[in-house]
């Protein structure tokens, strides 16, 4: 604990600082809460520098897009800014990050009296929906260049052929197994369908936004009353279809199981949260979005846990080099619960077109 003590009091007064002690659970950054007076005043967080590898210009993006928002909600008179927006610390250097012992540090104010969720009722997915909406409807006006900081991030096409690489070259001796050439194939055998985007985005009618690319429903701060406060975990905001937003908060949300939910019978689509969350989706997005959107965001319910499944899918047979584990299985186990929600999300494919009117 020492090391984080040091680090931490390059951004704030060591004096004050009474505990540092771990918070949430990414799978990428370890983070941590600083603890003053008996409460979090700060959130400490170790970037991964092997995902995260400019980190200049992951921090200059997140200054940009935070900047952004903060002077919007001043011109709009919202009140509690420091609530809504996340704000970074500048550090001794003059920069919102340190680099020790090669790695690399930031810390960012605690968004007092919130709370985040793992699941949410169709009341929480309706508000959710309308904030992420608004977050994308904020930045379609924002002049700093943001830098596509994991390049092909949601690129399905190319998320394909990281699979192919890693079966390839089989690094561990996985491609023996059954069920991992069961996987490899279903996923094959679909690909085609699941790369719509990209063949849209190639003929010129499909745009690229600003979107925030991690819209898990645990990166999203709640006050007690259920009221939205706050987007967070800004490290992938970068250009990207509005499908990103909107499937990546239904695979988390609308998942009646976990993420790597052993149980595969947990796992169902739930359409309430698909309803509630498309509602608000669509008031926040209304100023912008195209029906070309709008008509395929069935697909990007079916696209994102069909994406997540080839990234943990490749993780696992690359060795599990990307995601943290807390198990030698559990890249293959929450392959297996992406996959099976995929399968129900597209069970649902015709009735989310019908709520829609696409
Ligand atoms: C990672 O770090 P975390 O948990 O917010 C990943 C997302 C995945 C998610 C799966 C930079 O997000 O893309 O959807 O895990 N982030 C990165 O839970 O790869
Ligand atoms: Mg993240």
């Amino acid at each position: 604990m020492n090391a984080l003590f040091s680090i931490a009091s390059r951004f704030v007064d060591l004096k004050a600082i009474e505990s540092i002690e771990p918070l949430g659970n990414g799978l990428i950054n370890d983070t941590y809460k600083i603890m003053v007076q008996g409460q979090p005043r700060y959130v400490l967080q170790r970037i991964n520098n092997a995902v995260f590898t400019d980190v200049d210009m992951l921090q200059n993006n997140i200054e940009a897009v935070t900047n952004h928002i903060r002077q919007k909600y001043e011109s709009q008179g919202v009140k509690d800014i420091n609530h809504r927006v996340l704000h970074f610390l500048k550090a001794d250097t003059g920069k919102t990050y340190v680099v020790e012992d090669g790695q690399y540090w930031r810390v960012m104010d605690f968004i007092a009296d919130s709370y985040t969720y793992e699941a949410v009722t169709p009341g929480y997915a309706y508000y959710a929906g309308l904030s992420f909406g608004d977050f994308e409807s904020l930045l379609t006006d924002l002049e700093a260049p943001i830098g596509e900081i994991i390049p092909d991030f949601h690129n399905i096409e190319f998320r394909l052929k990281q699979l192919d690489e890693a079966v390839a070259k089989d690094r561990v001796g996985l491609m023996r197994e059954v069920e991992v050439q069961k996987l490899v194939y279903r996923i094959r055998a679909v690909a085609d369908d699941m790369c719509l985007g990209e063949r849209l985005y190639r003929e010129g009618k499909l745009p690229k936004r600003i979107c925030h690319c991690d819209t898990k429903v645990n990166n999203m701060l709640f006050d007690k009353d259920g009221n939205v406060l706050c987007v967070i975990d800004l490290d992938t905001v970068m250009p990207s279809f509005v499908f990103s937003d909107f499937g990546d908060f239904l695979r988390s949300a609308a998942n009646t199981g976990t993420e790597d939910d052993p149980d595969l019978d947990n796992i169902h689509f739930n359409m309430e949260i698909f309803a509630a969350f498309a509602k608000g989706y669509l008031e926040g997005t209304k100023s912008f979005l195209l029906p070309i959107e709008k008509e395929n965001l069935p697909y990007a319910a079916t696209l994102f846990p069909y994406m997540q499944a080839v990234r943990f899918l490749t993780d696992y047979i690359n060795g599990n080099t990307y995601y943290k584990i807390q198990y030698p299985t559990h890249n293959l186990v929450r392959t297996r619960a992406q996959w099976k929600l995929y399968e129900e999300a597209v069970k649902c494919l015709p009735e989310m077109k019908q709520m829609l009117g696409v």
